[in-house]
């Protein structure tokens, strides 16, 4: 039997990229794109999509209902940066729309559940060098708390309820299609966009600022290939951590200075400096490596080139028009 996928907010950096790989594997009428709004028209235009809000119950079950789904990928969130503005908004959402979306499938409505965790579920205790998948987790951001906490609901489902629900700690994600919003990895993004369009970047963290990274086509194959594994196979129902590439603003500006000789970098750090530095570095992938053969395609070379060819001809194709 074919899946039928609801993607709770497809319009985001993760979630649009995710509906199109989901939708080439499963078919367009298969996935079901939606959002609390049309504010990516790209998503919107593309296949099957409802305006769906993830905080209402009632909200997401009538969608369930409509179109006889068995599979949600929660992928609406509020993010590190943001959730440090609006604590409550970012508690409320993010703990509101996991329960609603555990509950359809303790309650029988779904049969299986994808939600998100983060590298920001570690804080500053945890060891910041190769973190390990068990380690010390004192998260010091609301968003951090929101994915330690929603990481012990999971598991609790799945123990007690027998819930079929998986997950990721997803790094920096790092893509040219669709800007992210409220993260403090996001200069990773940002950077890219300012070398092409003014030669010069100014960066909100320190240059020596390391955090793991991963380009959004190993983040789209690692949710994919842990959503299709066996489930005997899995000894994780929290979240599995996955990892790429490590690097610093300053590494990062050398490497698109091999595309663009001129590019300058400035750095004047903000209060994202805190969030970054209660991150790891690095981190430990074993588990997901053995448990469902994971491994990561793009490094820092690979992906500066994806990046930077890209987002130059978006940019020709505007120039054109
Ligand atoms: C953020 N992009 O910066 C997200 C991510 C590891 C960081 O979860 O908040």
């Amino acid at each position: 039997m074919s899946s039928k996928i609801l993607i709770i907010g497809a319009c985001g950096q993760i979630g649009s990229e995710l509906t199109t790989r989901l939708r080439s594997i499963y078919g367009n009428d298969n996935v079901i794109a939606s959002d609390i709004n049309y504010n990516n028209l790209d998503v919107v235009n593309s296949g099957i999509f409802e305006i769906v809000d993830a905080q209402d119950y009632g909200s997401i079950k009538i969608c369930v209902e409509k179109y006889q789904i068995d599979t949600i990928y929660l992928m609406a969130a509020m993010l590190s940066a943001t959730g440090e503005k609006y604590p409550m908004k970012a508690w409320d959402l993010n703990m509101d729309s996991l329960f609603h979306v555990l509950n359809l499938a303790k309650d029988g409505f779904i049969k299986r559940v994808f939600w998100p965790s983060s590298i920001a579920v570690f804080g500053p205790t945890t060891p910041k060098v190769n973190t390990p998948q068990h380690t010390i987790m004192e998260p010091s951001t609301v968003y951090g708390i929101t994915k330690q906490v929603g990481e012990r609901w999971c598991e609790y489902y799945f123990n007690k309820y027998g819930v079929d629900v998986r997950s990721i700690r997803y790094p920096g994600i790092i893509s040219w299609k669709t800007l992210p919003g409220g993260g403090t990895t996001d200069y990773a993004v940002d950077i890219y966009h300012k070398a092409l369009a003014d030669g010069t970047y100014e960066c909100f963290l320190s240059e020596e600022t390391e955090l793991p990274m991963m380009f959004m086509d190993d983040a789209i194959n690692a949710t994919v290939d842990l959503m299709q594994a066996d489930a005997e196979k899995l000894t994780i129902r929290s979240s599995y951590n996955v990892a790429a590439i490590s690097f610093t603003p300053a590494v990062l500006a050398e490497e698109i200075k091999k595309h663009l000789p001129d590019f300058s970098i400035s750095y004047n750090p903000d209060f994202r400096q805190a969030i970054a530095d209660s991150w790891p570095k690095s981190i430990d992938d074993s588990i997901a490596r053995s448990d469902w053969n994971w491994s990561h395609s793009f490094d820092m070379s690979k992906m500066t080139e994806e990046m930077l060819t890209n987002l130059a001809k978006i940019q020709s194709e505007k120039d054109a028009n």
